[in-house]
């Protein structure tokens, strides 16, 4: 560690996932006294913790990768088109060598508390290794996706096997050969995992709660040939990227699904299947906001599911009923469906008898018991706000995060919280993060946080904090946009659905990740239009 003692510090950065690692390096390299804390022991927050089989980024990895440094993305070799969990720490972990990030980091160590003192203007950080640090800005890297939410089942601790969180899976792996195993949940996690636990384990008994829409993700190994083409195109790709709603390079068909002929219309739909996986939702431009084109889409999926599946009483189940496609982030899966002709997987419906115990031998539902010798989790995460729940921040007047927040989230731009100066959240709620491209998406808000660290300083400036009306405009704004989609209608992770209690409001802003980035550069144009900027300490 370095000495905490003298000086503050600049700034301190929670996390070392995608975000923390480019805050690291962009405001290090503006010559700003930096350093982070991680509780994992390496760089890769989601790819760190996600080792699940399977686990695989659903945006392709020319495009989930950092834009910042030309020789980095000209020099890395990506070997398929969605690349798998080990390739993507892989690549993170050389980006970490590359840029010397490591050193700017303590690991295996979280952030219990952060205090703003308004005498000083200063945070003062605390963690679970006993640092006490003093530093003027404060980044909070946490993810969106990195608090695991293990549901409250009754019995839960008796369970005498393995018990697994697919979020937070053993780094030497997991053997499941000859295994009775239970996966509770088909989201993501759960659809992605399912087809590898399923060729290894004795039986597989999938709990589905409610089904999710899956689109394979037509995974292709990546030869010099493309990997040169698409690099030597890579300018022009990043820049569609940048200007789109999801931050990769492909765009909606701007017309109606209803205004184009049938055939048309499924050709349509037949492509961006091939293309694979969550840009199906986005084929036509009214996709996701008229039921009636949304159903064009969904008759389209459930005739494909119907195909893959042998027996349709199963296909039934699978098919959603509960939620427009789309307006759940569509699954890219690999041999998904099919897994369900395999003998050794059921799958157990728990709308029709939903579990009512775990104990020692296994799973108890409303008219069943489920022998099991091991137990996984694929449960999802207390999402966009868990991880600063979790954390004590306190900011003027000694209110904390979560009481700002008890209704909801409340921020402005999804950068910044009246009532927390200098504190800054990356890929927060409030922002489109979480509905597109991720580590594009860190890497704007990361730029922007350090060109306003940037202009504070050049002006002798020693806070910067939004107004009430900033932020209470831009909660109007986020749920004006939401509920004219079909967004809000699903019980979703984004409408905070998924853990009991918690408040319900579609958490990002869904006017795409292009138009945010103009918003935020025309908010500091305006010499940061909304936010507060004072020089009391020093004045
Ligand atoms: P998700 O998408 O939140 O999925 C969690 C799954 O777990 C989902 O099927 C839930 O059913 C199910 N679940 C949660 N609690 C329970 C209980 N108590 N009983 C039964 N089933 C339950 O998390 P993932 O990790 O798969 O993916 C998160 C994101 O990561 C994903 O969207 C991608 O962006 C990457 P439910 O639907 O709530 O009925």
């Amino acid at each position: 560690d370095p000495d905490f003692s003298t000086a503050p510090l600049d700034v301190v950065v929670i996390g070392a996932g995608v975000a923390g690692m480019y805050a690291m390096h962009r405001l290090r390299e503006q010559g700003l006294r930096v350093h982070g804390f991680e509780a994992g022991s390496g760089v890769g927050g989601t790819w760190y913790f996600n080792r699940y089989p399977g686990a695989r980024c659903d945006v392709e990895s020319f495009d989930y990768s950092y834009s910042f440094s030309e020789e980095l993305q000209q020099d890395w070799d990506w070997s398929e088109k969605y690349a798998a969990q080990p390739e993507i720490l892989s690549y993170l972990d050389h980006v970490a060598d590359r840029f010397d990030l490591r050193t700017g980091f303590t690991f295996d160590t979280r952030v219990l508390s952060a205090q703003f003192d308004e005498g000083t203007a200063t945070w003062r950080v605390q963690t679970d290794g006993g640092h006490d640090v003093t530093s003027r800005f404060v980044v909070c890297a946490t993810g969106s996706l990195s608090t695991a939410n293990v549901p409250n089942i009754a019995g839960r601790e008796t369970f005498g096997g393995e018990v697994f969180h697919t979020g937070f899976w053993p780094h030497e792996g997991v053997d499941f050969t000859g295994k009775r195993v239970g996966v509770i949940g088909t989201g993501s996690s759960g659809i992605q995992s399912i087809p590898l636990i399923a060729e290894q384990a004795d039986h597989l008994y999938v709990f589905q709660r409610s089904a999710n829409y899956s689109v394979p993700a037509g995974n292709t190994p990546l030869d010099d040939k493309r990997r040169a083409e698409i690099k030597a195109g890579y300018a022009e790709r990043r820049a569609l990227s940048k200007r789109s709603g999801g931050g990769s390079p492909f765009v909606s068909d701007p017309r109606s699904a209803l205004e184009v002929s049938e055939a048309e219309r499924i050709a349509a739909y037949e492509e961006r299947w091939k293309l694979g996986g969550v840009l199906f939702a986005k084929t036509f431009a009214d996709q996701t906001s008229n039921i009636e084109a949304n159903g064009t889409a969904a008759a389209f999926a459930e005739r494909k599911i119907r195909s893959e599946v042998q027996d349709q009483a199963i296909a039934d189940l699978l098919i959603p009923n509960d939620h427009p496609i789309g307006t759940k982030r569509i699954v890219t899966d690999t041999n998904y469906y099919q897994s369900y002709n395999r003998d050794n997987v059921s799958l157990v419906d728990l709308k029709s008898a939903p579990i009512e115990a775990i104990d020692e031998a296994g799973i108890k539902t409303a008219d069943a018991h489920y022998e099991l010798d091991a137990l996984v989790f694929a449960t999802g995460f207390d999402a966009m706000t868990g991880a600063l729940d979790r954390i004590e921040i306190r900011g003027r007047n000694g209110e904390t995060l979560r009481e700002n927040w008890h209704a909801g989230p409340r921020t402005y731009l999804g950068l910044g919280v009246h009532g927390f100066p200098n504190l800054f959240i990356v890929t927060g709620p409030g922002s489109p993060s979480v509905l597109s491209n991720m580590i594009l998406a860190a890497e704007q808000h990361v730029d922007w946080i350090a060109g306003a660290i940037n202009h504070l300083d050049s002006a002798g400036i020693d806070t910067i904090e939004p107004s009430a009306e900033a932020v209470d405009n831009w909660l109007d704004e986020c749920s004006r946009r939401a509920s004219a989609t079909l967004f809000p209608s699903a019980n979703s992770w984004y409408m905070g659905a998924n853990i009991p209690g918690k408040p319900r409001i579609f958490m990002p802003f869904i006017g795409g990740f292009g138009l945010y980035s103009d918003i935020c550069a025309d908010v500091a144009a305006a010499g940061y239009r909304g936010f507060e900027l004072n020089s009391a300490v020093h004045a």
